[in-house]
């Protein structure tokens, strides 16, 4: 047996640009709002939004413009764009998970590993159903129970503990930066899905699910 490999008990998935393509769908809400707002918003400037909850992000949103937003005028901005992201997620189908990511999941549970699903995505449960992926998972955090938003490691931490898997056993499967730092900072190994050059704290850094290989990282 390689020594230099770990034994791993748990993989726990970001579902946002990991599973399914919804992080786009993220982008273009947001944009929309900024462009109601005469905020500009670019594809560099949501790269920071993402894994950041919806009052989180926002808030960054808006911290771009000259004006001072009311909490109730924020509360309805955040609603408005939740409107949008439901009218573009409406029409999902398991065919729109990404490329690898049933075989993943597939391969996690083959290999007698847990799997767990860490989004701070509200509408996470909407978007498992829609997928048809739900069952795929021992465990699915709600975030409307969580105090923090990524990069905070609270998410995984509570993940792993709900698995009942020591943090050290799990794997995180991510692909912002906010979600890269959370899993480092819970004790977990890091998978980037995405650029190196932009998950720069990962471990390990893959293009996407196709190429994800649990036997790179554990023996069992
Ligand atoms: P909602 P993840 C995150 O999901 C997204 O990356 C982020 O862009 C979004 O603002 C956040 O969910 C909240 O989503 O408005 O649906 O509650 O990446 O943690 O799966
Ligand atoms: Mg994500």
């Amino acid at each position: 047996m390689n020594k230099n490999k770990q034994v791993f008990e748990a993989v726990i998935f970001d579902l946002d640009g990991v599973l399914a393509d919804t992080a786009h769908f993220h982008f273009l809400a947001w944009q929309h709002l900024a462009q109601t707002q005469g905020i500009a918003f670019d594809e560099v400037f949501n790269e920071r939004l993402k894994g950041i909850d919806r009052m989180a992000s926002l808030e960054l949103i808006l911290s771009q413009s000259n004006r001072v937003y009311s909490q109730q005028e924020k509360i309805e901005l955040a609603r408005e764009k939740n409107q949008h992201y439901l009218q573009f997620t409406g029409t999902i189908t398991p065919a729109d998970l990404l490329p690898g990511a049933r075989d993943a999941l597939n391969l996690v549970r083959a290999a007698g590993l847990k799997t767990g699903l860490a989004s701070v995505s509200k509408n996470a449960f909407f978007i498992l159903e829609k997928l048809g992926i739900r069952d795929c998972f021992d465990d699915v955090i709600d975030a409307a129970l969580l105090t923090h938003t990524k990069p905070h490691p609270e998410i995984f931490l509570t993940s792993a503990s709900h698995l009942g898997v020591a943090p050290a056993a799990c794997i995180g499967v991510e692909d912002s930066l906010a979600g890269i730092s959370s899993i480092k900072s819970a004790g977990m190994f890091a998978i980037g899905i995405g650029s190196p050059t932009v998950l720069t704290f990962a471990d390990h850094v893959i293009p996407d699910l196709r190429h994800f290989m649990l036997s790179t990282y554990a023996l069992n």
